[in-house]
């Protein structure tokens, strides 16, 4: 196979360090030369715009760069190649980080803390420890088994929802419809890893945090979103947190991204926002990868990580 040429089509993110990266090892385009560009064999994107790729001729295969695909699905004019999610120790590392972060600042008590310090208050509150809560990850896929271990080596209880059955050593694991309500049963801290996908749209609303687990000693449920703004009905979370549902939220994903300046949740006491940036894609990580992936492909080897297209992840 000759050495294929690659369109970089990310919308929202600049493109001139991926395409440095990239063009290390290939001829690499901004934009097709016309609609039905020949020479065009990858695609590199973020977002593309819609039908930008269903006509280039001998596209071989679409690589995300991020984890998440649902921005490529939202394209009407997908064409019918394999599609490469983004499975790196990088973005894994960042993900991690970010779900521990969250986790152990809603355990420690963090906004409580934060308010006494504004008013000068010594007081030391009851503080329970890890393995008297549980946090539950709705998605046990390559980023939601990586918190798991961390939150279980720091001695939470850890239980996992996800589509098919996924067993996982000292997690309690739970899958489909069926498991969804005992998974949201057993959990205080619940957090979001899944992808948007149609069965997974809105499905963070009022109805699901009610039926999460509150008499723990954390004094109510939390919820920690960081997979799509989408699963979430922005709008129920609202809601939940004002009646005491929810106790707090960490979000780092919105309905509307960028977060409007209207939002409530910008100055709602009880959520911490941070702007989608919890795993931020890093091109001087993930470039290598995709360069040696198309290598190999061009080798005859498989391609991994694809999307299955069915599922919508
Ligand atoms: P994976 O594809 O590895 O895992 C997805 C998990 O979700 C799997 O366990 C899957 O189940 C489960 N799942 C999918 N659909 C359903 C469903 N209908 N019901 C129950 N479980 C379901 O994804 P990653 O772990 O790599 O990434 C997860 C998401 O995180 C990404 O799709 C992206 O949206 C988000 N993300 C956000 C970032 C940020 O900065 N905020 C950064 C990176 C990713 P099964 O195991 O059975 O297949
Ligand atoms: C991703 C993201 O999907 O950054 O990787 O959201």
């Amino acid at each position: 196979m000759e050495k294929g040429k690659i369109l970089l089509a990310l919308t929202g993110i600049h493109p001139q360090r991926w395409h440095e990266l990239l063009s290390a090892e290939r001829e690499v385009v901004l934009e097709p030369n016309g609609a039905d560009d020949p020479s065009i064999t990858y695609a590199v994107v973020w977002k593309q715009k819609p039908n930008l790729l269903k006509s280039l001729p001998n596209l071989r295969a679409i690589f995300s760069i991020g984890a998440g695909v649902d921005h490529i699905f939202a394209d009407p004019g997908l064409p019918d190649v394999p599609i490469v999610k983004v499975v790196a120790d990088n973005l894994t590392q960042h993900m991690v980080e970010y779900v521990v972060w969250r986790v152990l600042d809603h355990h420690r008590q963090a906004s409580l803390y934060r308010a006494q310090q504004q008013k000068k208050i010594w007081h030391e509150p009851p503080q329970r420890v890890a393995g008297d809560v549980s946090v539950g990850i709705m998605g046990l896929g390559s980023l939601g088994r990586a918190a798991a271990s961390a939150l279980l080596s720091l001695g939470f209880a850890v239980n996992g929802w996800s589509r098919s059955e996924r067993g996982m050593k000292g997690v309690s694991t739970y899958a489909g419809e069926a498991g969804l309500i005992p998974f949201l049963n057993a959990t205080d801290i619940l957090v979001v890893l899944l992808p948007l996908t149609p069965q997974t749209q809105g499905i963070v609303n009022y109805g699901l945090l009610k039926e999460l687990h509150r008499r723990n000693g954390l004094g109510g449920a939390v919820l920690i979103n960081a997979g799509r703004g989408r699963l979430q009905k922005d709008a129920d979370i609202l809601r939940a947190l004002d009646d005491g549902t929810l106790k707090e939220a960490s979000l780092d994903v919105f309905e509307v991204e960028p977060l409007p300046k209207t939002s409530p949740l910008w100055s709602h006491p009880k959520v911490f926002v941070t702007p989608h940036a919890a795993a931020t894609s890093d091109p001087a990580h993930l470039v290598p990868i995709m360069l040696r992936q198309i290598a190999a492909f061009e080798r005859g080897e498989k391609l991994e990580n694809l999307v299955d297209r069915e599922a919508g992840y």
